[in-house]
Order: C-alpha cells, then sequence, then structure tokens
C-alpha cells in the first residue's frame, strides 16, 4: 500500500522556522514499522508551512496514497482538520488515520472529523497490524490502541500495553521515507534519537502520564548508537535526543555519554532535555562527561523559582537537590552553575501565570530567567487535554480561552486570581525579546555564517509587532503586543 505520513506545520514562539525545523521522531518510527512491501513517504510539513496546500496537491498527485496518517498536538487541531478535508477532497476513499498525543488523549474530538481511525497511544504495532488488517479486509478488533468508524459508530478496542523497548520489538526508524528537505537548527541539520520512553513522575502540566502511564523504558546502547550514526549518515549535525525524561536514570546516561565519546560520535551537538536535581546531584561527574560527549543545549525543566507554584505544577519533586539521599534544596541554582561550568548552555524551561501568580511572582521568575538562564523557554499554563492541571484550572473557573490553535504554550488562555490572561503574556512577551537577542553572539561563534545571513530575519520574528518608535520607547509597548498578538493569529493560518 502506500502511506503517506504527516506532521502538521504549525510552529510556536520559540521554535520559528528560520531557525528551528525539527523532523518529528514518530513518523520515521511508524515507518520503519510497517511491513517492508508498503511504500512509505514521510513529510514533515514544517519544512513547507508557507506552502502547505501545494505541497499536499503535489505529494497526492506523485504519490497516491491509498493511507493518509496525521500525528497531532492539541494546538495543532484545527490545522489537522483542515488537512483531513483537502486529503478527502483530493481523494475522497482515502483512509485517514490520526495518532499522536491529541487523538490519544481527546479521541472523541477527531471522531467528529471525517477520518476512518484512532490509533491511541504508542503507534508502531498498531499501525503495521492496522495496514495488515486493511490489505486482509478484516480483523481490526482485534488490535489494542485501535478506535474505528463502523456506520455511524465508533468502536474502540482496549488500550494496548506500553511497550518494552528492551526486546527489540520496536525496529530502527526509517529516514530514507522522509521526501521533504530542509531540516535545521541554527543552520546545521538537525535530526531526532530516541533512548528511552516514559517517566515515573507526574508533573500535573504534562500529558505523558495520562498517555502511557508512570515507568520508563530503554533500548539497547547498541540500537542507539546505530540510530545516531544513521542520522549522522543522512547528513545530521546536532541531535536532539527526545526522550521524555533520559535523566530519570543518571548511572545509564552517563553510560550512554562513555558509549557516545567511545563510538567517535561525538563530534555531534547534542541537545537534551534534562532535571534539574538530577543535575545538581550528579552534575560533578555527569555534566563534564556530558560535555565531552558533545552535549550543548540542556532544556532544564525549571518550571518555576517558587516552592507554591512548584506545587501546583507537581514540579518540587524533580527540581529538589539530593546529598547522600537527604534532601539539600532547591536544585536550579547549582544545576544551572554546574551546565555552566561545563561550557553547555540553559535553555531555561519556567512556567509563568499559575493560578495564584501575582504580576511580583510573575515578574520575580523573569528576572531569575534574564539573570540565569541563556535562552528563554518561558510558557504559560495550557490545559490540554487530561492533564491533572486541567482539572485544576476548570473548577476554578480561570480557561478564558477555548480556541486549541492559540494552545501553544506562549499564548496565555488561562488567567490567575489576580491577573488576566492577555496581561501575564504581556510580561512574559515584554521580559523574553531581549533575553533571546543577548543570545545571538553565542550563536554567532558556533554558526558564524548562518547567523549573519539569518540575523535580520531572527531579529525581525524576536520583535515582531515592534516598530523604531517602540523599541526607542517613543510609543508604548502595549501597542506593539497588540500588533504580535494579531501578526501571530494571522501566522495560525497554515492552508
Ligand atoms: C521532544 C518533544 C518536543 C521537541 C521536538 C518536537 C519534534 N519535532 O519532534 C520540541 C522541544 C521542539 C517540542 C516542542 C513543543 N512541544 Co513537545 N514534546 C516533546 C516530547 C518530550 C517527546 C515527543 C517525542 O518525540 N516522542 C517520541 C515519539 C516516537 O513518540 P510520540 O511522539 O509520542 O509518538 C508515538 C505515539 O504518539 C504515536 N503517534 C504519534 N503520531 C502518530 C501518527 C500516526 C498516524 C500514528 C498511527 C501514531 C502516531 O506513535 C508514536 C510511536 O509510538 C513530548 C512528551 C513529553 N514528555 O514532554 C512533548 C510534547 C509532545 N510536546 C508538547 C508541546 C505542547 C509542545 C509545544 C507546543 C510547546 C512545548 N511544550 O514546548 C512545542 C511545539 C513544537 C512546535 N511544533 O513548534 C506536548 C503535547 C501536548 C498535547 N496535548 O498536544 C507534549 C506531550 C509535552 C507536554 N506538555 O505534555 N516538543
Ligand atoms: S519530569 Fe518531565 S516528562 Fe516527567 S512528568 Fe514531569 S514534565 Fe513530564
Amino acid at each position: 500500500m502506500n502511506v503517506l505520513l504527516l506532521s502538521m506545520p504549525d510552529y510556536f514562539e520559540h521554535m520559528p522556522p528560520v531557525a528551528v525545523r525539527m523532523p518529528n521522531g514518530a513518523l520515521t518510527s511508524l515507518a520503519g514499522n510497517v511491513d517492508d512491501h508498503h511504500r512509505v513517504a514521510v513529510a514533515d510539513l514544517i519544512l513547507s508551512y508557507r506552502q502547505v496546500r501545494e505541497t499536499l496537491n503535489r505529494l497526492f498527485y506523485e504519490f497516491d496514497p491509498e493511507v493518509v496518517g496525521l500525528s497531532v498536538m492539541t494546538f495543532q487541531r484545527q490545522t489537522a482538520q483542515r488537512i483531513i478535508d483537502l486529503a478527502r477532497a483530493l481523494k475522497p476513499g482515502v483512509k485517514i488515520v490520526v495518532g499522536g498525543y491529541d487523538p490519544s488523549l481527546a479521541p472523541d474530538a477527531y471522531e467528529r472529523m471525517w477520518v476512518d481511525y484512532i490509533v491511541r497511544g504508542e503507534g508502531e504495532v498498531t499501525f503495521r497490524e492496522l495496514l495488515r488488517a486493511l490489505e486482509r479486509g478484516g480483523g481490526f478488533e482485534s488490535i489494542c490502541g485501535l478506535s474505528r468508524r463502523e456506520g455511524k459508530r465508533w468502536l474502540h478496542t482496549p488500550a494496548r500495553p506500553v511497550h518494552r523497548l528492551e526486546d527489540d520489538e520496536i525496529r530502527p526508524p526509517n529516514r530514507g521515507a522522509r521526501v521533504l528537505q530542509g531540516y535545521t537548527l541554527l543552520g546545521r541539520q538537525v535530526d531526532v534519537v530516541e533512548t528511552s520512553r516514559g517517566c515515573t513522575y507526574d508533573c500535573s502540566f504534562c500529558s505523558i502520564i495520562e498517555m502511557r502511564g508512570r515507568n520508563f523504558h530503554t533500548y539497547s546502547f547498541e540500537r542507539v548508537l546505530r540510530d545516531i550514526r544513521d542520522a549522522r549518515d543522512r547528513g545530521a549535525r546536532t541531535i536532539f535526543l527526545v526522550d521524555d525524561n533520559i535523566t530519570l536514570n543518571v548511572r545509564r546516561f552517563e553510560q550512554l555519554c562513555h558509549a557516545i565519546i567511545k563510538a567517535s560520535l561525538n563530534t555531534l551537538d547534542y541537545f537534551v532535555q534534562a532535571m534539574t536535581s538530577s543535575i545538581a546531584s550528579h552534575g560533578e561527574t555527569l555534566a563534564p562527561l556530558m560535555r565531552r560527549a558533545g552535549f550543548r543545549y540542556v532544556f532544564l525543566g525549571i518550571e518555576n523559582i517558587l516552592e507554591g507554584d512548584l506545587e501546583f505544577l507537581r514540579a518540587a519533586a524533580k527540581n529538589t537537590a539530593r546529598d547522600n539521599g537527604t534532601n539539600s534544596g532547591n536544585a536550579t541554582l547549582k544545576a544551572i552553575e554546574c551546565l555552566h561550568r561545563n561550557r553547555m548552555y540553559v535553555v531555561g524551561g519556567l512556567i509563568v501565570g499559575n493560578p495564584d501568580d501575582t504580576q511580583e511572582s510573575i515578574e520575580a521568575n523573569l528576572a531569575f530567567a534574564r539573570r540565569y538562564v541563556d535562552w528563554p523557554y518561558i510558557q504559560h499554563p495550557t490545559p490540554y487535554p487530561r492533564t491533572p492541571m486541567t482539572e485544576h484550572f476548570r473548577e476554578r473557573g480561570l480557561i478564558t480561552n477555548e480556541r486549541l490553535e492559540e494552545y501553544d504554550g506562549t499564548t496565555a488562555v488561562v488567567r490567575t486570581e489576580h491577573l488576566p490572561a492577555e496581561e501575564i503574556e504581556y510580561l512574559r512577551w515584554k521580559a523574553e525579546r531581549w533575553m533571546k537577542v543577548r543570545h545571538m553572539p553565542a550563536a554567532f561563534w558556533h554558526d558564524p555564517w548562518f547567523v549573519v545571513r539569518h540575523a535580520p530575519e531572527m531579529l525581525a520574528h524576536t520583535f515582531r509587532g515592534c516598530t523604531l518608535r517602540s523599541v526607542l520607547g517613543l510609543e508604548d509597548d502595549r501597542k506593539a503586543f497588540g500588533r504580535y498578538k494579531l501578526i501571530r493569529r494571522q501566522e495560525r493560518v497554515y492552508i
């Protein structure tokens, strides 16, 4: 069968496509796990976000898919709906399958769309079995994790247990299936690699627990190294390790760094997400090793610097440093200091606008980011389907915006008990632009040619809505913010 797999073109504030166009790891993993006789094409639509319609027209013409699969996050739901409508118009009989976080956690929304199948949870085996059932013309009822339309009804099979990655049930990704080009992280070709899945924490804003429960499974290093080599041989110079929480097992992470060094794969740049507690508690040995292995940017899930907020986010435990098993206070500063000492950059993940936040508490977090982090990744709490946080915000009547396309993390869609949503977003927007500018020299030293060529575009993105007058303080910043909001609204129409 001809199978076309699509990721959505929607991007968010901290990932402007001029600088960051990252592949979707789910699609190549699905492509690597279907039976060999299928012809699979993977199209990451971020690579043609300004020509989505034209690209789909061309792909349908050239590839003539019998099955189309879409990977969707919640803020991309509206775009997914439009792509589904276009696919139906281009080929009415095509089978449409949706998967990923949004269809898995809000399947009812997709039952109302014109799709045929919803794959819930991990998709490799479910999708492989679905293609087999489509070829056979039956047997759907025995496929776990599948919802299917039958006449006017939707039928759901039981959830599929999470995969044990240790026993090689999941085959390596198939990057050869990609049909679009142009992946980049600041001018270097980027690829994604998984070394593990899952997490045993339960932060209230995170979708992972409802998606797969609290567990942690790992791929063998042999497989991970083969995967990194495959990405490198296809041109990647930067690798994003997309594990949910690679620092859950620090000993394993250290061994992975050793393995990368031993395999001479430390000539690549690595980007990873980490918990502050692991870095703070094990940084003396872990951080130098990470640096030697090629780690350059570390996304730290700081979440918030205030105890009350950390409690609301259920993120206090993962931000607590431990010395010999005893609690030794907040881990954030120690982790940042450790990474900086080892010449790594900190991407600071903070969440501001929690229910009891005041202007002062938000300003305190922004001031912290200004002082300590190299690249701010500040977000607002966003009520994604079935997260514990969503319930809290709903119960307290704080959700002010139900337009899901704006659930991109940098649009404030909830208010606090003290501040309106728009004011919270304004505070973040106003502070964050300048923090980003500050990182440009570091980016320049690493990728001078890229920065020279793209600086005007990058600055134009960061300062959308501003004019010379507003930058010089001759115009109220709120006017610039209003223009920014308008531009952002227009950007969200991809098709
Ligand atoms: C790595 C990652 C990123 C990376 C890379 C994204 C990329 N291009 O791959 C970065 C940092 C860029 C990123 C950014 C964002 N992310 Co993100 N990210 C993740 C993370 C950590 C892992 C995702 C991953 O690659 N997993 C590995 C793959 C193999 O697994 P998978 O995606 O789950 O896919 C499996 C199944 O879902 C299913 N499946 C998926 N698609 C499809 C399609 C079909 C047809 C089928 C059959 C099956 C299927 O099968 C796959 C294989 O088993 C998750 C989860 C987490 N713990 O936080 C969040 C997560 C996916 N991100 C999330 C969000 C919200 C975002 C942002 C909007 C804001 C933010 N929080 O940073 C931005 C938007 C990005 C953009 N487009 O501009 C949310 C999504 C919530 C939701 N309900 O939509 C998550 C769940 C985190 C959370 N807050 O809970 N993200
Ligand atoms: S530690 Fe990270 S992956 Fe784990 S629940 Fe919290 S935010 Fe999600």
